[in-house]
């Protein structure tokens, strides 16, 4: 009988290892990039939750930052781009493309939106 309650407890607590640990790994978002468009546009994270960008190009070279976060980086075709970003607070926050692409580069871009 007691071994079983030991066996329960144990079992709970692993569980609740588990649950700790998924709440600290990064949340990956995946977001790629051409001419003119980000897709998706639209991302959803919640305030506190790491998250990684993994950002692609399928044509060519371009930028992607969000003053907000103080986030900028190259999107090259062929790479991964890996940004770690801890979304601390709450609201819509803008993101685009900062590396000249051609016309319509000026309306490449997208947002973050941080729920509390
Ligand atoms: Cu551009």
């Amino acid at each position: 009988m007691q071994r079983r309650v030991l066996m329960a407890l144990l079992a709970g607590s692993a569980l609740g290892g588990a649950a700790r640990l998924a709440a600290d790994q990064p949340v990956e978002i995946r977001i790629s990039a051409k001419k003119f468009e980000f897709h998706p546009n639209k991302v959803m994270a919640k305030r506190g939750q790491p998250l990684v960008l993994v950002l692609t190009s399928e044509d060519r070279i371009h930028g992607f930052k969000m003053p907000d976060f103080g986030v900028r980086a190259d999107i090259v075709p062929g790479q991964e781009t890996r940004v770690p970003l801890m979304p601390d607070k709450a609201g819509s926050f803008t993101f685009f493309c900062d590396v000249f692409c051609g016309d319509g580069h000026e309306d490449m871009d997208g947002t973050l939106v941080v729920e509390a």
